[in-house]
């Protein structure tokens, strides 16, 4: 059998191939599992500076494995809840940045999924949404939060309750999606902008997006303090000292990530 995630080393950026093409890359529970595997062997790798997620074919993933779930038991339907949350809430904590590219269908569980990384790069050909109120559901894998957090409320209410999907330039248009590029493109676009990651201070990158994502759900006041106490904790670091003593010195940065 071959692994349901292709755990990938492209340099210093992670690469993440969601391998189940046939059935769009339905996350089924096996799936789910293999997802989490590969994001802790990630989390356990210092040498990784950021992710890219992706998926074989022509979807990224087309949603939860509406098969298996049709013949689930509640007890069933809670367990897989909780590993969908819990594989997708270990991508988002990932302290290394983490990019979705959303090669084609990003449906239910997939653009969930997407949501659950820092930002999405897309194909022109990418198709976005929660169609889970046509099958009787709701968004299950923390969509009816992470979606409004990422287009406002007003569009992940028309997602959710048409349930309606939409094209890539619309995605682009709400904020859902960063990049729009041709598909053969997405890839080297997505590893692209990873590398741009990689050459800055790994500290700092993973300092700055642990602060974002704190910030966000904390009042204003609290995410300035956040922000406050962060930024000193930087300055403490060795690779702040590399990085403004190489600006001075008019040299590029060698950062050792400590
Ligand atoms: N699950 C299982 N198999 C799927 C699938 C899915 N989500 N999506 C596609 N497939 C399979 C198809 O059954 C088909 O398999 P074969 O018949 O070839 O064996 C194969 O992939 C190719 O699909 P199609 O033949 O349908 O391809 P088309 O190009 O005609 O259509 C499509 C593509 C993406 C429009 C269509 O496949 C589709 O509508 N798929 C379902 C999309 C969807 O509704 N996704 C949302 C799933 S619901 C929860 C936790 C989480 C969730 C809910 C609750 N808790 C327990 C609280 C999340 C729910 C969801 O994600």
């Amino acid at each position: 059998m071959t692994d349901l995630v292709r755990n990938e080393r492209r340099g210093a950026i992670a690469l993440l191939t969601l391998d189940r093409p046939k059935a769009l890359n339905a996350l089924s529970s096996a799936m789910l599992e293999a997802l989490s595997s590969a994001i802790a062997e990630v989390a356990g790798d210092p040498s990784v500076r950021a992710l890219v997620l992706t998926g074989e074919g022509r979807a990224f993933a087309a949603g939860a494995d509406i098969e298996e779930m049709s013949a689930m038991t509640a007890l069933q339907a809670e367990a897989f809840s909780r590993l969908g949350h819990d594989s997708f809430a270990a991508l988002e904590a990932l302290s290394v940045p983490t990019i979705a590219a959303v090669n084609g269908f990003a449906l239910g569980g997939g653009c969930e999924m997407a949501l659950a990384c820092d930002f999405i790069y897309a194909s022109a050909k990418a198709t976005f949404g929660q169609p889970e109120v046509g099958l009787g559901l709701i968004p299950g894998f923390g969509g009816t939060s992470r979606l409004a957090r990422r287009v406002g409320v007003a569009w992940a209410k028309e997602l959710v309750l048409t349930g309606s999907n939409i094209k890539a330039d619309e995605a682009l248009r709400i904020g859902l999606a960063n990049r729009l590029f041709e598909p053969e493109a997405l890839l080297e676009g997505a590893l692209a902008a990873g590398q741009t990651i990689a050459e800055k201070g790994p500290v700092a990158v993973s300092v700055a997006k642990r602060v974002m994502q704190e910030g966000q759900d904390a009042d204003v006041r609290t995410a300035h303090a956040l922000e406050q106490n962060a930024f000193g904790l930087v300055f403490a670091t060795d690779d702040r000292v590399e990085g403004t003593g190489a600006f001075v010195a008019k040299r590029d940065p060698e950062f050792k990530g400590q």
